[in-house]
């Protein structure tokens, strides 16, 4: 049966509020999970996933996962490490315990970020290519894609890894033309993930149909997603502020943008 009651950690964050009006609408009943409290959400849990009890607690009896929690942009590497490693390990033990098999992970295309980006009629970047992540914060993406495999080998458990590139209201720059998901694109592809049979551990990545589209959505729409959206109606604003990418600029070149090329954040 499709699962009807989902975890969704990260509920307080800018994706998970957007998730939060968006995906009742595919039918689901949400329990929702952040180290801060929710607004008009009293009935939240909050808790950091560094406390496992609460992490198992939160789990159980849930139908699937849709884990938004931790740190979104580049951090010290321990906070990383606490947040985002150490907390996608317990909420995956959390879900081993509980019998919870399916989770939706927020990647992030910053676990591929190094990649050069397509030019002219260069290819469309495949899920498969290299990881090459960009940040503490792309390594740590990386880390729970890895993480998923693991748990889906050795238990069964199953993952679909979106490495979203871009969810806001709208596309505030001329690269996130590229990558740009819309919210209601990324409510459709999350309730793809949870749908979708036998995905074992599928990577996606996360985008609308965007006209200048740099990654491919096959293995997404293969879980029965099929994005509504596209930026090119931003396009000329955008590009008459900012101007088009310069292929000689590293944060314009490579997939990552300004995580590749934003000083490091050494330890605090
Ligand atoms: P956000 O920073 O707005 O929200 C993250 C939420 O996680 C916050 O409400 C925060 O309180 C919570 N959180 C952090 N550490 C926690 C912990 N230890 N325990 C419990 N809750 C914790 O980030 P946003 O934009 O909503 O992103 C959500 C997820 O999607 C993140 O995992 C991010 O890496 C991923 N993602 C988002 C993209 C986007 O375009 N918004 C792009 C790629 C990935
Ligand atoms: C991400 O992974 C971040 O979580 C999000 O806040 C944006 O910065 C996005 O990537 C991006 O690259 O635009």
């Amino acid at each position: 049966p499709a699962p009807r009651t989902v975890l969704l950690t990260g509920a307080a964050g800018g994706l998970g509020t957007l998730m939060r009006e968006l995906l009742p609408d595919h039918g689901y009943d949400l329990r929702l999970f952040d180290l801060r409290p929710v607004e008009g959400a009293p009935d939240a849990i909050v808790a950091d996933l560094a406390d496992k009890e609460a992490v198992r607690e939160a789990v159980r009896g849930v139908d699937a996962i849709v884990h938004l929690a931790g740190i979104s942009l580049e951090a010290p590497f321990e906070k990383i490490l606490k947040a985002n490693i150490e907390g996608t390990y317990n909420l995956y033990e959390a879900a081993r315990a509980e019998g919870v098999r399916r989770t939706v992970f927020a990647s992030s295309h910053h676990a591929v970020g190094y990649t050069l980006r397509p030019q002219g009629d260069d290819p469309l970047i495949p899920v498969g290519t290299p990881r090459r992540p960009d940040t503490f914060y792309g390594l740590s993406k990386s880390f729970g894609e890895d993480l998923a495999q693991f748990y889906r080998d050795k238990y069964g458990m199953e993952t679909v890894s979106v490495r979203i590139g871009s969810c806001f209201p709208e596309p505030t720059s001329v690269r996130m033309l590229s990558v740009w998901l819309s919210p209601a694109d990324g409510a459709r592809l999350f309730h793809a993930a949870l749908t979708a049979e036998d995905v074992g551990h599928t990577v996606v990545y996360g985008s609308s149909a965007n006209t200048r589209l740099w990654w491919d959505l096959s293995t997404a729409r293969a879980l029965g997603y099929e994005p509504q959206d596209d930026s090119e109606p931003y396009a000329a604003q955008l590009v008459a502020e900012q101007g088009e990418l310069d292929p000689g600029n590293p944060a314009h070149a490579r997939l990552g943008g300004h995580f590749v090329t934003d000083p490091p954040i050494w330890p605090y």
